[in-house]
């Protein structure tokens, strides 16, 4: 079946709704995935060290200030607003639908337009952690290019890095909200960072939707597969719904 025509059928009569989310969602607001053609992982430090290496736990232990100064640079966007995408996932819950979204990732824009149950796997790098475990908001950090702190208290950014681990509590309630769906749409992700991209394997039943400029090494596995861009099949699946 055609990927609109699927999905748009199939939300008209699921309740629960398990959305997983990845970069690909904002790029439309302005802000690079990791592996499309203009994606991060192209870029490398001054040294040539690749930006995925940069992203995990060793290179910020061992090279604080050069990730203090790259996270500042490239993954902070205070001014991208949610786009189609992410105001399409509200609508669903407007509309009725028992929505739950797990994302990968750490821009805080499903917040922004107003999703109201957002598991965020990796994280949100608008959120700190200080030294003794409490959460704050970034904006209440004094931060420079070697080092965050507040009041006094050492901090680092709430997103996890390569090399660490999940979230347990986020991992289990992403595990169940998948499990019990009724339909899963997957967007805007290339399906190859784990245990993000196993959690698909999680759903049990067949309408399955993936929405993806690229092809992902698990589309195969999807009922329904639209490989153009999200802001596309948005407009093509409210034109559907709004005719119905
Ligand atoms: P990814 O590996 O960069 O894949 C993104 C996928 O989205 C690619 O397959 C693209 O083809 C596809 N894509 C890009 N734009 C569109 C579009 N407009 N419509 C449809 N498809 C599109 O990113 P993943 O999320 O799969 O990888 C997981 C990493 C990326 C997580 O750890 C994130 O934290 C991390 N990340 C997050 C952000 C963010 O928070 N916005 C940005 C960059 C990276």
């Amino acid at each position: 079946m055609d990927a609109v025509e699927c999905a748009a059928k199939w939300f008209q009569t699921s309740q629960k709704v398990a959305v997983i989310t990845g970069a690909g969602i904002s790029t439309e607001s302005g802000i690079p995935d990791f592996r499309s053609g203009e994606g991060l992982y192209n870029e490398e430090t001054e040294q040539g060290i690749p930006m995925e290496d940069v992203l995990s736990w060793s290179f910020f232990s061992e090279h604080p200030r050069e990730f203090y100064r790259l996270f500042n640079e490239k993954l902070l966007f205070p001014d991208a607003r949610p786009n189609t995408g992410h105001f399409f996932l509200k609508r669903l819950e407007d509309a009725g639908h028992d929505v739950t979204i797990i994302t990968q990732n750490i821009d805080g824009l499903h917040q922004k337009a107003g999703s109201t149950r957002v598991l965020e796997l990796h994280g949100n790098a608008g959120k700190i952690i200080t030294e003794y475990g409490s959460e704050k908001s970034l904006d209440e950090a004094v931060r420079d290019e070697k080092e965050m702190r507040v009041d006094g208290e050492w901090a680092r950014p709430a997103i996890t890095l390569y090399g660490e681990a999940l979230d347990r509590k986020v991992l289990q309630e992403s595990v169940q909200a998948i499990s019990e769906a009724d339909i899963l749409l997957v967007m805007g992700t290339s399906l190859n960072v784990y245990p993000a991209a196993g959690l698909i394997f999680e759903y049990n039943g067949n309408r399955s939707v993936l929405v993806n400029r690229e092809g992902t090494p698990l589309s195969d596995g999807f009922a329904c597969v639209f490989s153009r861009p999200i802001g596309e099949w948005v407009e093509e699946v409210q034109q559907y719904l709004d005719a119905d």
